[in-house]
């Protein structure tokens, strides 16, 4: 975003001195590897052990997946598994999960940026210090289509754990009985500059199987657009000359679910009601309906609204079908854009359809080059989710310099997949149901 071609010479410049880092970080080693994530000697079935990340976090948990690099993507996690300590065998959740555009319009109409796609998000991955990937390592990625082609590769995938505070607590039969456990979480993210603007493309890997999937921006406002003078911005230098114009930043993920190793994931919808009191009732009621989305959908958030995405074939030790729920994030909706009103899109799966807008994918004429323009009644068989998450981005004095990481994203969360707590304790693995 945010590039003009003085940024894009800015950012030429930049890759300048990523080498010469490269070249120091080399020489420092990448990382303190050996309190890193450990990589099995037998690697996960797809990719060969240099591609594979695997954590075995303290709880027991383990998560298990490929990497790779896209040219316009950016970092693609494949054959993403999970792997609590209850389980004998992986549980696989996606086939694949990446970002699908990062589209910046301008609130003036001047101008807007399909980051992925047009201004070289992959090619602005950044080398990482040792010190912003504590306790972990950082892994050279070689990047596709780079601008110094002589220095293609990249100390820029950090993979390593994080806490997050408590798991769960609950307090036993007897005061000095606390059944509590604090949270692991493993961390993996790239950073990509764009003209100003650094992005940090975090997805973190919850013990108790959530996947949490954010996009944070960063870096510096950009210095070309100080020139909202028609009161489409905010004033952040002294006086009112200095005015940052107002923006969107429309982040897409595309995830391809792949529950139980099978592509054939259902679809649900599930809407409550909240009806008033009737007579003789001391509360309201609550009712909550399924719908099954058996054909492509462009999906909206709305209050008591959420979908689950159900296991063709797998099941809990309960018997319950395994599942994994979307949580959606705080969001801006921008309306300007057709591939930009609706939250989430659910399409069949095509190869070409790559990225939400501005599609590079080589779709045949007439199939359009946008999400929305896909969601045309198909029936599911194999459905991708495409969801949109905004922010509207008026700035303010504080975003001077650097600018504070500003997040949106959202999450997938584990339902039923397994029969209790993935971090249930040994004391506690009897109390299941009733
Ligand atoms: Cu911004």
């Amino acid at each position: 975003m945010h590039v003009n071609r003085v940024s894009r010479a800015r950012m030429r410049t930049a890759v300048g001195v990523s080498v010469a880092a490269l070249a120091a970080g080399a020489l420092a080693g990448a990382g303190p590897a050996s309190a890193g994530p450990r990589t099995a000697a037998a690697p996960a079935a797809g990719c060969s052990s240099a591609y594979q990340i695997q954590q075995k976090l303290s709880s027991g948990t383990t998560w298990t997946m490929c990497w790779r690099y896209d040219s316009k993507a950016g970092l693609v996690l494949n054959d993403v598994s999970y792997q609590p300590k209850g389980e004998t065998k992986p549980i696989k959740v996606l086939n694949s999960a990446r970002l699908a555009q990062i589209d910046v319009p301008y609130d003036d109409g001047s101008v807007e940026y399909d980051d992925l796609t047009g201004f070289g998000f992959a090619q602005g991955l950044m080398n990482l210090a040792p010190g912003e990937c504590p306790g972990g390592t950082i892994r050279s990625v070689k990047v596709p289509d780079s601008w110094d082609p002589e220095h293609p590769n990249v100390n820029g995938l950090c993979t390593t754990t994080r806490s997050r505070g408590h798991a769960y607590r609950m307090q036993g039969d007897s005061a000095n009985k606390v059944y509590q456990a604090q949270g692991k979480d493993l961390l993996v993210y790239t950073v990509n500059q764009v003209g100003w603007y650094e992005y940090m493309t975090e997805w973190r890997f919850q013990d108790d199987g959530t996947i949490n999937m954010n996009v944070g921006a960063t870096g510096s406002l950009s210095y070309e657009d100080y020139d909202a003078g028609d009161g489409r911005g905010w004033p952040i230098g002294k006086g009112a000359t200095a005015s940052a114009t107002s923006h969107s930043h429309n982040v897409f993920w595309r995830l391809d679910f792949g529950l139980d190793g099978s592509s054939k994931t259902r679809v649900e919808q599930y809407d409550s009601k909240v009806t008033a009191p009737a007579r003789g009732q001391e509360a309201p009621t609550a009712k909550t309906t399924r719908t099954k989305v058996t054909k492509e959908l462009a999906g909206d958030y709305k209050t008591y609204r959420w979908w689950r995405m159900v296991s063709a074939s797998g099941k809990n030790k309960d018997g319950h079908a395994r599942s994994y729920e979307i949580v959606p994030g705080t969001t801006t909706k921008y309306p300007g854009r057709s591939f930009t009103k609706h939250d989430l899109y659910v399409t069949d799966y095509k190869k070409c359809e790559q990225f939400a807008s501005n599609n590079t994918g080589n779709c045949p004429a007439g199939t359009g080059k946008s999400v929305d323009k896909w969601v045309n009644g198909q029936t599911l068989t194999h459905p991708i989710v495409w969801m949109n998450v905004g922010f509207h981005h008026i700035a303010r004095d504080e975003d001077q310099q650097p600018m504070p990481v500003h997040w949106q994203g959202f999450s997938i969360a584990p339902r039923d997949v397994t029969a209790m707590n993935p971090l249930t304790p040994d004391a506690l693995a009897a109390q299941n149901g009733h």
